[in-house]
């Protein structure tokens, strides 16, 4: 491995390009991961563009470089593939936030209730769910459901409550929040403003209220890229991973995107540091040694697959 570390990952990446081809892997990639990651990805998504691309590919491989939950959503949609992350570790606060046990305790005290759940769950929990969502179609599925309906919308409070402010529609909120959204610091992001003639705020709505109403546009992650894209001004303060401004910057050269910092004293912008996990190093010896598959329960996969196929349908 030492040897394959040289010559500016040169190596590395021809290595992992040959296992790919001799293999016929695929890697797909989000758009919070590093940028050799995603500069060596096969394709660069959000969750729901991952998805897209996992269920429609022909690779016997699939390398999942992302966090775990979009992994189980690929093996989910593909059971006979092989579905790699390249760390096991790489999970996601929102999901980690909710249990399957307690989620289930919430939606017995609501048996009527229809339940949409943010696609950063886990598989189990996806098992109980009757829809899943992500933020680029949360509010494509929430309309889509009657509004005799009583929802259950979880994990994601910030989300469900931004959603809840688009449809004027109440529903029953899991209190869960992503560490990394949650804690955007409202106070350095109006001093960069205020610093920067014609700069706009561009927030996810993972993002506290607070931040929402500030911003001059609120999308996921695939939104914000195609709004900077087609938007003329020239400087954004982007308030998401900063993973996402590499892709901005590969389509807006000429524009300036500025990482929105957090509450914390002393740090400038705000990694998730399980989306960092994945490295070049362990993309290669995950093709190499096909590590670490994911594994579910046949029943886990049948149940979980109906509501990310309803979600796909709608989107
Ligand atoms: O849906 C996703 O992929 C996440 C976690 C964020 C986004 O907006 O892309």
């Amino acid at each position: 491995m030492k040897k394959l570390l040289n010559n500016n990952n040169e190596l590395l990446i021809e290595e992992i390009n040959k296992l790919k081809k001799e293999k016929n892997a695929i890697i797909l990639a989000h758009f919070y991961q590093r940028k050799e990651v995603q500069d060596i990805a096969d394709f660069i998504g959000d969750s729901l563009a991952l998805a897209q691309f996992a269920y429609k590919t022909d690779a016997d491989i699939i390398v999942l470089a992302g966090v775990v939950f979009m992994a189980e959503t690929a093996k989910i949609l593909n059971p006979e593939k092989t579905v790699l992350i390249p760390d096991k570790n790489a999970t996601c606060s929102l999901a980690e936030s909710c249990k399957y046990k307690d989620f289930k305790k919430l939606k017995e005290k609501h048996k009527d209730a229809v339940v949409v759940t943010y696609v950063n769950t886990f598989a189990d929990v996806k098992s109980i769910s009757d829809i899943c969502c992500t933020s680029s179609n949360a509010l494509k599925v929430i309309n889509s459901i009657g509004t005799e309906n009583e929802i259950i919308f979880g994990p994601d409070e910030n989300l469900g409550k931004y959603i809840e402010s688009l449809t004027n529609r109440k529903m029953i909120l899991w209190n869960g929040r992503c560490h990394i959204h949650d804690k955007f610091s409202l106070e350095k992001i109006i001093k960069i403003k205020s610093k920067n003639e014609n700069i706009k705020i561009i927030s996810h709505p993972e993002c506290r209220k607070s931040i929402l109403i500030i911003s001059d546009f609120v999308g996921s992650t695939s939104d914000l890229i195609k709004f900077v894209k087609k938007d003329n001004s020239k400087k954004y303060i982007v308030v998401t991973e900063p993973g996402v401004i590499f892709e901005m910057k590969k389509e807006c050269p000429d524009k300036d995107f500025i990482p929105a910092p957090p509450d914390d004293a002393d740090c400038n912008c705000n990694e998730c540091e399980y989306m960092k996990m994945i490295t070049l190093e362990k993309i290669y010896s995950s093709l190499k040694n096909e590590k670490f598959e994911i594994h579910l329960k046949k029943e886990i996969i049948n149940k979980a697959k109906l509501p990310i196929l309803k979600m796909l349908e709608i989107s």
